[in-house]
């Protein structure tokens, strides 16, 4: 009999202080109705822009996890991966992936490692490469500007046209992944949008979603985006209103907290929003890219 929810391998490290990661993924995931498996990739005291952190690498329990998971016969509609502890995890999850090829789950890879132009903290260039190599096995890929210049070996420009974005994401495609999603697109000069562009090879469309900028930093606003993302096309959405779901969402995230003054760093005040994913899409400003 077909599960009554779908089933998501969720494979992100749990920082425990600061909205990122699993402290985000599980909450959305839920809240849209689907049931969450956690493979810690790493466990951390708080996510890495806080200056000092305490890091449990889990690159050696993975294989045990999954060993367990393998006895219990557990199947997935979709295995969704984030911020990778080692980059031997590219490996064992690549394994992972293989393993359930036979019964073809949703394949998603944020591909976290950078953002502004930089690496972060516990990232290195092996990570890069062994990236470049993972991503292959995806479905859909969600690079933010930097980590797709690093993917591809391009210099990060904020100031980057259309053009070059629609070949980048032509060149991510060419990879391995049919939907590639690039998150954190700063707008021309003039204007004060940000956006989020998409590709999907199957019908050689290109997307664009825009939202006005906010002059904020919230770490593991893209773990969010990633995660809606996720979740509505699990629930049958199309590409666009998937898209669409995740900039509104983090539209209000963002729109709920910044009214607030407390350390950005903390995250956005999810549970203030959470109650979001259940209503519809009521206004849709997705765009076509000819
Ligand atoms: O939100 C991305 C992310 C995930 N996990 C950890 C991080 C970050 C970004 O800084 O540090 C541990």
């Amino acid at each position: 009999m077909k599960q009554s929810v779908s089933r998501v391998a969720a494979v992100h490290d749990l920082s425990g202080f600061g909205r990122s990661s699993l402290n985000v993924v599980i909450p959305i995931l839920s809240t849209m109705e689907l049931q969450v498996c956690s493979l810690p990739t790493s466990v951390l005291s708080a996510h890495t822009d806080f200056e000092e952190y305490y890091f449990v690498d889990m690159t050696e329990h993975m294989e045990k996890i999954l060993t367990h998971w393998r006895q219990l016969n557990i199947s997935f509609d979709c295995i969704y991966s984030g911020f990778l502890g080692s980059p031997r995890q590219v490996e064992i999850i690549s394994r992972f992936i293989d393993q359930h090829e036979p019964s073809h789950p949703l394949v998603v890879i944020d591909p976290v490692m950078a953002d502004n132009g930089r690496l972060y903290d516990t990232m290195s260039n092996e990570m890069v490469i062994n990236m470049q190599r993972y991503i292959s096995k995806a479905d859909i890929i969600t690079p933010n500007l930097t980590e797709a210049a690093f993917l591809l070996g391009e210099k990060y420009d904020p100031l980057i046209g259309e053009k070059e974005i629609k070949e980048w994401m032509l060149r991510l495609a060419r990879m391995g992944p049919s939907i590639v999603i690039i998150t954190s697109v700063p707008a021309a000069r003039e204007s004060k949008n940000t956006s989020v562009l998409a590709y999907n090879r199957e019908d050689g469309r290109f997307w664009k979603v825009s939202c006005v900028y906010i002059p904020a930093h919230f770490p593991g606003t893209g773990d969010a985006f990633t995660s809606v993302v996720t979740g509505s096309i699990l629930q049958g959405d199309s590409l666009p209103i998937a898209l669409d779901r995740g900039v509104q969402f983090i539209t209000a995230a963002i729109r709920a907290s910044y009214g607030y003054k407390y350390p950005e760093r903390e995250g956005v005040l999810l549970e203030r929003v959470l109650g979001n994913l259940k209503l519809p899409v009521l206004a849709s400003t997705y765009e076509i890219l000819e």
